[in-house]
């Protein structure tokens, strides 16, 4: 008897032992195997969009933040929806306890802090908004992150901006160039850019802002001003629009490839160690060249004449088949609507510091490739729609 109950109880203990060491080794399996959890804030967003294709792509698991909204149609990211391993949750850059609790149910490896008010001029209008959002939002992620105990495992991008080097010091900039913040984005941004810094140095974070000069693709917000204008030559050739109306058309740019860019996100967080990086091209245009090409590649070819607000992109040859414009008509005007309190005017990127110590090439799509592929997809999308957002703008109702 006394046997059997020994027998019983060795029997009980070998088979506890045994499930023990079997969930510990599934527990390693997983540890081994699971994917990256990456965090985006901003997910339906053009970066967020690509950002979450590319990091699925890697295997990760991505989780984004979304808002409430009267529509729900998430255009940029609807395409992923319902796919496993992409996962969306309701929270905002605004509400700390939102972030807090999304931080710590998620637990993620990495965090792309993408979420903003983006566009300068509306920030003129709603500059407290975006510092709520584009500043202390900085701060409730480092908070959120902190509050989890997660600062040793999860390491953090910023989504910094060429907007910093404003009322430039020199040109090109780099990544030692003196910052001159020229809008209440820019200054709010510049919050972030230093909190980031200040957190990486005061609590040991990995950290890091990705400091990217603008960035353009056929996913780009309808009211920047590259997307404003491949609409518009769209809208035009098919007869759907008669003139573009812009603001500053001597403003300079270092546009790039939204998609190309988001490669460089990951790249950084992926670096030895938490560092901040220029993400640009090395190569300059303005918007009067991007509006030339733009205007081209929908058949039309544009001359300039006048100056300042007078000045007008006048019809000097057609080569589309068919279309519904004549030599000499008006296609482009200025209204200064479009001209800000204070614009930044001459942004030039060296990207050397991102291409030797990541490896990114930062001209892997021209900017002649980048005007054709955003104009030959605004018209396809022109002849399906229906919502008329181009006729407000060429009104000058929204900005
Ligand atoms: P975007 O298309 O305007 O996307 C902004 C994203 O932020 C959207 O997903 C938006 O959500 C979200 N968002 C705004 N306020 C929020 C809030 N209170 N709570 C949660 N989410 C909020 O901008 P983007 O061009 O992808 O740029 C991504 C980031 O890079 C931004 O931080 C921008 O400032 C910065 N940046 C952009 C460029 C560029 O050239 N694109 C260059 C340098 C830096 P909804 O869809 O709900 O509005
Ligand atoms: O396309 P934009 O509105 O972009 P902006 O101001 O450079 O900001 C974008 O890039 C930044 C990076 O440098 C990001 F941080 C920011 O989030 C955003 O993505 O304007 C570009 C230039 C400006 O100088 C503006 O004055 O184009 C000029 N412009 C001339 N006419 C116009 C217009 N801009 C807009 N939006 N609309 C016009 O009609």
């Amino acid at each position: 008897m006394a046997y059997a109950i020994a027998y019983v109880i060795f029997f009980l203990y070998f088979c506890s032992r045994f499930a023990r060491v079997r969930s510990l080794r599934a527990r390693l399996m997983k540890i081994k195997y699971m994917a990256k959890i990456a965090l985006i804030t901003g997910v339906t967003g053009q970066d967020g969009s690509y950002l979450s294709e590319f990091l699925l792509e890697k295997g990760y698991e991505v989780h984004g933040i979304i808002r409430r909204s009267s529509v729900d149609f998430r255009e940029r990211i609807a395409h992923l929806e319902g796919t496993p391993h992409f996962h969306l949750h309701y929270a905002d850059m605004s509400d700390s306890m939102s972030l807090v609790k999304l931080v710590g149910k998620v637990q993620p490896d990495e965090i792309y802090n993408l979420a903003a008010q983006s566009h300068v001029q509306v920030s003129f209008d709603a500059p407290e908004f975006t510092a709520d959002v584009d500043a202390v939002g900085v701060l409730r992620v480092l908070e959120a992150v902190r509050t989890n105990h997660l600062e040793k495992t999860c390491k953090i991008y910023q989504a910094s901006t060429s907007e910093l080097y404003g009322k430039v010091e020199e040109v090109p900039q780099n990544e030692t160039t003196p910052f001159h913040p020229y809008s209440p984005y820019a200054v709010a941004k510049l919050y972030g850019y230093w909190i980031i810094k200040e957190y990486r140095e005061a609590y040991n974070m990995f950290c890091c802002s990705g400091i990217l000069f603008n960035h353009e693709s056929e996913r780009r917000g309808e009211t920047f001003v590259t997307r404003k204008i491949t609409l518009a030559a769209a809208r035009i050739a098919h007869g759907m629009q008669d003139c573009l109306y812009l603001g500053n058309l001597d403003s300079l740019r270092d546009w790039g490839y939204a998609k190309d860019y988001v490669e460089c996100m990951w790249l950084i967080l992926q670096h030895d160690t938490p560092e901040d990086f220029v993400i640009a091209t090395g190569v300059q245009h303005s918007v009067r060249e991007f509006a030339t090409l733009a205007f081209k590649h929908a058949g039309i070819e544009l001359r300039w004449e006048g100056k300042g607000v007078d000045e007008k992109g006048i019809v000097a040859a057609v080569t589309g088949n068919g279309l519904p414009v004549t030599v000499g008509q008006v296609v482009v005007a200025v209204s200064p609507d479009f001209y800000r309190p204070t614009d930044v005017v001459n942004l030039l990127g060296d990207p050397s510091k991102a291409k030797r110590e990541l490896g990114w090439n930062p001209q892997s799509t021209s900017f002649e490739e980048l005007v054709e592929l955003m104009v030959k997809h605004d018209m396809q999308k022109v002849t399906r729609e229906h919502f008329n957002l181009a006729e407000y703008l060429e009104k000058g109702i929204v900005k």
